[in-house]
């Protein structure tokens, strides 16, 4: 089993300085070793290095902001993300933002068309160029991998190879107008906070992969924002909401998927070390580290 570690200094999806960091502090904190004890073979080559687009040259597409330094890193994401997991080593994608996500599903699907997709978030990352209310394309890359919207040709690129019943969300509580909308008319299943206090986190986590993959023999990608853990867990991070998933109830998520034997691909996203104190920082990078490891089998008896 190897795992290969695509670290994505990136922070164009999104207008808070810092989450560029997060790749870099979580490979500082001995994440590559970490997952070397739990016995995988680890090729981590140094952070992915991207060509700058300034802002000058880079105004906004209608709402959109960045567009086209957003696109161009997600299509070299979905490259190396595909790359790997064409060679059989299962891509662990350490954001940066969650626009990311864009191009680290992208090359999973180009490589198991059938795969599944989980999205661990408080929030939906659903909204269309035309929904956006922000323009921070962290919050739409899961609209443009379902080919919601194909107004932009600079996301031409983006193969809508994700179909809705292929994806669910678990930890959801902010979710914008536009949004629901979306998620409704594509009929699309979402486990919030609500169903995790409802049902408990073991049944829900059974009740999405039933959804997804009832069989439990399609390929699962897990794309785990951090702020879909309560911000008392997860404080650094850009946009935190109270009233979300515990430690535990996070690191379930993945430890159930790793039970599986179905993890394909794993991203973890939106750790922004400068954001919050340090101490809260060095909480927030931890706990990055312990839920890849989670995810990667380290608790599994
Ligand atoms: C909001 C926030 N729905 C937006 N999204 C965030 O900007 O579209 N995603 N924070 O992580
Ligand atoms: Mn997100
Ligand atoms: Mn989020
Ligand atoms: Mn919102």
């Amino acid at each position: 089993k190897s795992v290969a570690i695509v670290g994505c200094p990136f922070s164009g999806g999104q207008t808070k300085a810092g989450v560029d960091k997060g790749p870099i502090y979580l490979v500082e904190a001995g994440l590559p070793q970490q997952l070397a004890d739990l016995g995988w073979q680890v090729q981590f080559d140094g952070h992915h290095q991207f060509e700058e687009i300034s802002a000058a040259s880079d105004p906004p597409i209608g709402k959109l902001k960045n567009p086209r330094f957003v696109s161009k890193v997600c299509q070299a994401v979905a490259q190396v993300v595909g790359g790997h997991a064409k060679k059989g080593q299962l891509p662990l994608t350490l954001g940066g933002d969650h626009s990311l996500a864009m191009g680290t599903i992208s090359g999973t699907l180009d490589t198991y068309p059938d795969a599944c997709l989980v999205w661990v978030d408080a929030h939906a990352d659903i909204n269309t160029p035309q929904t956006t209310d922000s323009g921070n394309i962290h919050g739409m890359p899961v609209s443009f991998l379902l080919g919601l919207d194909t107004s932009v040709p600079e996301f031409a690129w983006v193969k809508p190879n994700l179909k809705p019943n292929k994806l669910v969300y678990i930890g959801l509580r902010d979710i914008d107008a536009g949004e629901k909308k979306i998620l409704r008319e594509n009929g699309i299943k979402a486990f919030s906070m609500h169903e995790v206090d409802k049902w408990g986190i073991g049944k829900v986590v059974e009740m999405a992969l039933d959804h997804v993959n009832p069989k439990r023999e399609s390929p699962i990608h897990l794309s785990f924002d951090v702020d879909a853990l309560d911000p008392s867990v997860a404080p650094s991070t850009g946009t935190p909401v109270r009233g979300g998933l515990t430690f535990r109830e996070g690191h379930y998520i993945c430890e159930a998927i790793y039970e599986t034997g179905c993890l394909v691909a794993l991203d973890i996203m939106e750790v922004n070390p400068s954001l919050a104190d340090a101490a809260s920082a060095v909480q927030t990078v931890a706990v990055g580290c312990s839920l890849a490891r989670s995810a990667l089998g380290e608790t599994l008896l």
